[in-house]
């Protein structure tokens, strides 16, 4: 079994926010989870933490139309962001979820770095670009899971994860980048460690 740091211990669901009104206090200390519709921020999460439906999922994509927030403990939060891309959503309806989270990211101070989830089989599309441009602007450190990595081989994963490391290099701020499955929890002890040291920093 693995051991789960003690801040990972009690998590419970505080609110699912529809507007910013809706957000808690912005004090304390925050790690977001952001990504493409259906690439498995909620499933990511529930693995983070050893449960299985604290974050509901779901093979419809676009099911998280809500920022979620999750009290680890009096003052530290895990947010589940709602996806984005997903073509069936109407486009007022995503452009109002882009704005959303643009503002999430540029205005909480309580937010310590950014977990960013990428399909292994399509990391980088454009939407993933534009929310690291936002990330560089503002300096918001960025963790990326590269999920669903049991879908490949280990070497072709390993493979692919030294073309997304490499991209990363070229940018202006330091982003680090790892294999996940929710599937196999392949890569959560990595992904905790860094939360974790976010969250007590
Ligand atoms: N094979 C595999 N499937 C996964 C993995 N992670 C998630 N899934 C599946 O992908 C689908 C979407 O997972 P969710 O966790 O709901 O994705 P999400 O990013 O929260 O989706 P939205 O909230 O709609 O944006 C579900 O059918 C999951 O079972 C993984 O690591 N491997
Ligand atoms: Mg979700």
């Amino acid at each position: 079994m693995p051991i789960l740091p003690r801040l990972l211990h009690n998590p419970r669901f505080l609110i699912g926010a529809h507007q910013p009104g809706q957000w808690p206090p912005d004090v304390g200390a925050e790690v977001a989870f952001a990504g493409r519709s259906n690439v498995g921020k909620s499933s990511a999460l529930n693995t983070l933490v050893l449960r299985r439906d604290l974050a509901r999922t779901s093979k419809t994509p676009g099911r998280t139309q809500q920022i979620v927030f999750y009290l680890l403990d009096e003052d530290r939060r895990l947010v589940d962001l709602p996806g984005y891309g997903y073509a069936k959503v109407p486009e007022s309806l995503r452009r109002h979820w882009a704005r959303v989270i643009e503002r999430f990211l540029r205005t909480r101070s309580s937010l310590r770095g950014l977990v960013l989830l990428m399909d292994i089989r399509h990391p980088l599309t454009p939407l993933d670009r534009r929310l690291l441009d936002w990330c560089e602007s503002t300096g918001l450190a960025v963790h990326i899971l590269l999920t669903k990595m049991d879908k490949f081989s280990r070497s072709k994963a390993h493979q692919n994860l030294l073309q997304v490391r490499a991209e990363l290099s070229t940018r202006g701020n330091a982003i680090s980048a790892q294999l996940f499955s929710s599937a196999n929890r392949h890569g959560s002890e990595e992904a905790r460690d860094r939360i974790v040291r976010w969250l007590e920093d």
